[in-house]
């Protein structure tokens, strides 16, 4: 489905959607394999419908939750420098969410007169429309073309790189913590395929460090990571017309020091039934049972730059906070 959205004072900008109601073909087989395991998991795309979204953008802005926030400085700090490098005239974003961020490197980008085209990826098509209408009015002149679909199957979808341009790919929120050690390395590897020489890809990774700082991020007073965690069996009773309900789990962070990641695991406070005949499945979890959501895999500079490696890519600059809680890189296929 394609969608284009004309508007008197700015370009207009398109959706293209390969994602319906939650689903794309092999979204659901992998989730009935996943709940069906001895140890249940649900991936953390089911995290994102707008409810999902919404909590995230919640998150982002906890005095716990430092990532956001760190991220933020360091891209206003640094893009320019970046931007002046690599000269690039077109920004893709992955898993690009509510781009506020993004604003600071298509503010570097505009800066050099090279900005041409911004192509916002993301799983949520409510997000995409709503951040390509807000940066297609933000920045006049930009061509805005965004694609809604999983990162894990759909990057085949991105538009064509422009002849005459210069790429440069975005991976922020440290949302490559979410990838298992070889999802990473398979990640980075498509994402590099996505470059030409002379292109550039930036990440955003967050760093390990203090597991009592990190795990608050991850438990916040308020609760709004709770919420967000407990919404996935939202989303997935929505989608898969299931009945669990959601009160009937407790919120469990985790640091997996050997794995030096934070796990977000929902516990079940008694025994519960859960039918999703949507996925043709039933599922008993007992009292204390769990599902795992999401893993955040904490990362070194080095561990960082073998991804890099592996994928072809040459590390080109490293940016760190004074806390060495967070890193934004950049490397570029040579
Ligand atoms: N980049 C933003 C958002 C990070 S949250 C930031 O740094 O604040 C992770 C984003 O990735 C969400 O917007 C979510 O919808 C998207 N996402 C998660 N899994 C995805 C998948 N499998 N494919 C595409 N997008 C995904
Ligand atoms: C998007 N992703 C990198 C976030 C993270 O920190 O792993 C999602 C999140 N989960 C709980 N809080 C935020």
């Amino acid at each position: 489905m394609s969608t284009t959205v004309r508007a008197a004072t700015v370009r207009p900008w398109r959706l293209d959607c390969h994602v319906a109601a939650g689903d794309d073909g092999g979204a659901a087989a992998e989730l009935r394999r996943s709940l069906m395991a001895p140890r249940p998991t649900i991936s953390p795309r089911w995290f994102y419908d707008d409810a999902g979204c919404a909590l995230f953008e919640r998150i982002t802005d906890l005095a716990e939750y430092y990532q956001t926030r760190t991220e933020q400085a360091l891209l206003e700090a640094r893009m320019h420098h970046v931007a002046a490098d690599v000269g690039p005239t077109e920004l893709v974003e992955i898993g690009s969410g509510a781009a506020t961020k993004t604003r600071a490197i298509l503010d570097a980008m505009s800066d050099t007169g090279l900005l041409d085209r911004y192509v916002p990826f993301d799983i949520s098509p409510g997000i995409i429309a709503r951040s390509a209408a807000e940066l297609a009015a933000a920045y006049p002149g930009l061509r805005v073309h965004g694609i809604a679909g999983d990162f894990g199957r759909h990057l085949g979808k991105i538009p064509r790189r422009p002849a005459d341009g210069t790429r440069l790919v975005a991976f922020l929120g440290s949302t490559l913590g979410n990838l298992d050690r070889a999802g990473r390395r398979t990640m980075v590897k498509r994402l590099a395929r996505l470059l030409k020489p002379g292109d550039a890809l930036l990440m955003g990774t967050d760093l390990a460090h203090d597991p009592a700082v990190l795990i608050r991020a991850y438990d916040d007073e308020p609760g709004v990571t709770a919420a967000f965690n407990r919404n996935i069996i939202r989303h997935v009773n929505r989608v898969f017309e299931g009945d669990a309900d959601p009160d009937a789990f407790a919120h469990a962070p985790r640091w997996n020091a050997r794995s030096s990641r934070i796990e977000m695991h929902l516990r079940a406070l008694r025994d519960i039934d859960w039918s999703l005949p949507g996925l043709d499945i039933a599922l008993r979890i007992p009292e204390g049972g769990t599902i795992r959501t999401e893993i955040s895999c904490k990362f070194t500079r080095g561990e960082v730059e073998d991804l890099y490696a592996q994928a072809g890519l040459t590390p080109r600059s490293w940016h760190e906070d004074a806390l060495g809680r967070y890193a934004v890189s950049v490397a570029v296929r040579a």
